[in-house]
């Protein structure tokens, strides 16, 4: 059975553009095909302080992996690609690259590695944006708003951007 996976994906350091087409050539590798891709969008650093702006998209992916084995597959190809650090307790790092689950189908999962939805998505302009752009119907399974109208509510004034 496949499964429609939304990932984030952020990059501060480095050939910010390189480390995004990176990430998503690995992850067709691992994932099969890239079904959507967002453009990359520069973004303020959200959460912590650093001088280092960050470029950031979304992308979609038909998987027949379980979450925790998508899990596995995204945090392998963090560290291929460099990745040292992980973010813990909202402490945040400068990274070259970071993949996030965003939604896996409409499931919910809730374990000491995972959550799904992402916890944070609905709060942060740097995921919506580029999720909106490519998944404006999709819905949160928590919420049971689309990604559309969470950007919306997030940033009201998006409307007359
Ligand atoms: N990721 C974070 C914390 N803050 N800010 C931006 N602009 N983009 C990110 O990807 C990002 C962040 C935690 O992973
Ligand atoms: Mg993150
Ligand atoms: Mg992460």
């Amino acid at each position: 059975m496949v499964t429609k996976v939304y990932l984030g994906l952020g990059t501060n350091l480095g050939n910010k553009e390189e480390n995004l087409t990176r990430a998503i050539e690995l992850l067709s590798l691992a994932l099969g095909p890239c079904m959507a891709c967002s453009t990359f969008i520069e973004t303020e650093p959200w959460g912590f302080e650093s001088s280092n702006g960050f470029l950031n998209c979304a992308a979609a992916f038909d998987t027949e992996l379980s979450p925790h084995e998508l899990l596995d597959a995204t945090e392998h190809i963090e560290r291929e690609l460099g990745r040292t650090l992980k973010s813990e307790d909202g402490n945040y790092h400068d990274r070259i690259i970071d993949i996030d689950i965003l939604l896996y189908g409409n499931e919910i999962v809730k374990s000491d590695r995972l959550t799904i939805p992402h916890p944070l998505m609905h709060k942060r302009d740097f995921v919506l944006e580029p999720l909106a752009a490519i998944a404006p119907d999709a819905i949160h399974p928590l919420l049971r708003k689309s990604i559309g109208k969470l950007l919306e509510e997030l940033r009201p004034s998006s409307i007359n951007r």
